[in-house]
């Protein structure tokens, strides 16, 4: 059910502490940890601890925790001190657009040039 951890998802296991994940922040409904294939000096994902497949359905549920996530993520750019200099906070929304995920999750990516379109 929504909003309940899944068995079969990663995130989830990352949450409960079954996989290893290197966390820079926590919060009562947050985790956030770098991504095991960075694609920016500062690369992090901030993620609710429930689950919802994507960033969408987790707003339709839990405005809330919506909120929480993007304020994690900008405390997270302030604590890699790339706030200052800009950072992107992505979220991908279906295979087309490149999540492979399907538990909702912030990228949070700075500390180099980004470009405008992103490919
Ligand atoms: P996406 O938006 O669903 O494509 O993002 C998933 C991200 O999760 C991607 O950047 C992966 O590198 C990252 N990731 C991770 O950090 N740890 C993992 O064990 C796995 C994926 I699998």
């Amino acid at each position: 059910m929504a909003g309940e951890p899944q068995a079969d998802c990663l995130f989830c296991k990352i949450v409960a502490g079954d996989i290893p994940a290197t966390v820079v922040r926590e919060t009562e409904t947050t985790v956030a940890f770098r991504d095991i294939n960075p694609q920016a000096p500062t690369h992090v994902l901030v993620i609710p601890r429930v689950h919802y497949r994507d960033a969408a359905e987790l707003a339709a549920a839990d405005p809330a925790v919506t909120a929480d996530v993007l304020v994690e993520a900008g405390r997270v750019a302030a604590e890699d001190k790339v706030d200052s200099t800009g950072y992107r906070i992505v979220f991908n929304t279906g295979t087309g657009a490149g999540q492979t995920v399907f538990h909702a999750h912030a990228h949070v990516l700075g500390g180099r040039g980004l470009e405008w379109p992103p490919g």
